[in-house]
């Protein structure tokens, strides 16, 4: 008797089981994790202890830096424990039946983007003032930035590829927003204050701008493509998110510290709270 051959009748259906290809972060993913975690802890120290030695009229930048440190310090701290990360499945091939026959499950580091969607509006917030941007362009960063963080999220949780770079496709608009508004109108605004403020800006929005065009690339060959491991993802964002948050806040604050001396600080609400009877 032949023991090979199938004695189902013509067609046959096939059991559905997925080639599986699993893509997960390793000892080192996770040892990178603490890292930032501690790096960003710190920072946030040194930046809360520097707002506190200067008088409130010039404390703004320094909050607000903080406040960025403080976020990524919790978000690493949600990814390096597991609460922040989903393991989610993308389908690479599906026949025309809809029968699933390749996919990928790999680790998604979902807490970033709850990091980025509150800490990049606050980065922007700093270039923001620091230009003098009026409001109208402030409220255009900020929804720019918000639209271009959620829809790299739903890119990222997105079970279908194509549907994922659609996504993606939206944010890099939103994308272009943000860099028109900031390297366009940002160095506009900015040629009506003094030489060293517009030395300034003019150098650390540069920075910004490229290290922030590394993200969607990173993106691409990670998430998008997975072409790239956990652990490479993980160390690519972490020294990303180093020179984007505390280089950033160091470099800032400093230079801020060194200008102020001369420049005017702030009163109004900031310092005295709202008017009452
Ligand atoms: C995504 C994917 C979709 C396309 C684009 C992206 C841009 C992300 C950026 C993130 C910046 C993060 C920063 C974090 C601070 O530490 C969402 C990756 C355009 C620009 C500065």
């Amino acid at each position: 008797t032949p023991t090979h051959t199938s004695t189902l009748p013509f067609p046959t259906v096939t059991p559905d089981i997925p080639k599986v290809y699993t893509q997960y972060s390793t000892e080192v993913g996770h040892k990178t994790l603490w890292v930032v975690c501690v790096v960003m802890g710190i920072s946030s120290l040194v930046f809360y202890g520097m707002a506190m030695r200067v008088p409130v009229q010039k404390r703004m930048f320094h909050i607000i830096t903080a406040f960025i440190t403080t976020i990524a310090f919790l978000s690493y701290y949600a990814m390096a424990t597991g609460a922040g990360v989903n393991y989610h499945t993308t389908i690479l091939k599906e026949s025309k039946l809809h029968v699933i026959t390749e996919v990928v499950k790999r680790q998604v580091f979902w807490a970033r983007y709850v990091d980025w969607a509150m800490t990049t509006p606050l980065l922007l917030l700093d270039l923001s003032l620091l230009a003098g941007l009026n409001g109208a362009s402030i409220l255009v960063l900020m929804f720019s930035d918000l639209v271009m963080i959620l829809t790299g999220l739903f890119a990222a949780l997105s079970h279908d590829q194509g549907q994922g770079w659609g996504w993606y496709a939206f944010a890099c608009v939103a994308f272009l927003t943000i860099i028109y508004q900031l390297g366009y109108k940002g160095r506009q605004t900015v040629a009506a204050k003094d030489n060293k403020t517009r030395v300034f800006f003019g150098a650390i929005s540069l920075f910004t701008l490229c290290l922030w065009t590394v993200y969607p690339i990173v993106w691409g060959v990670a998430d998008g493509a997975r072409i790239v491991n956990v652990d490479g993802e993980i160390i690519a964002y972490a020294v990303l998110d180093m020179l984007a948050k505390p280089v950033f806040g160091f470099w800032l604050l400093l230079t801020h510290d060194s200008m102020s001396r001369t420049s005017p600080s702030i009163g109004g609400f900031w310092a005295h709270g709202l008017a009452t009877e």
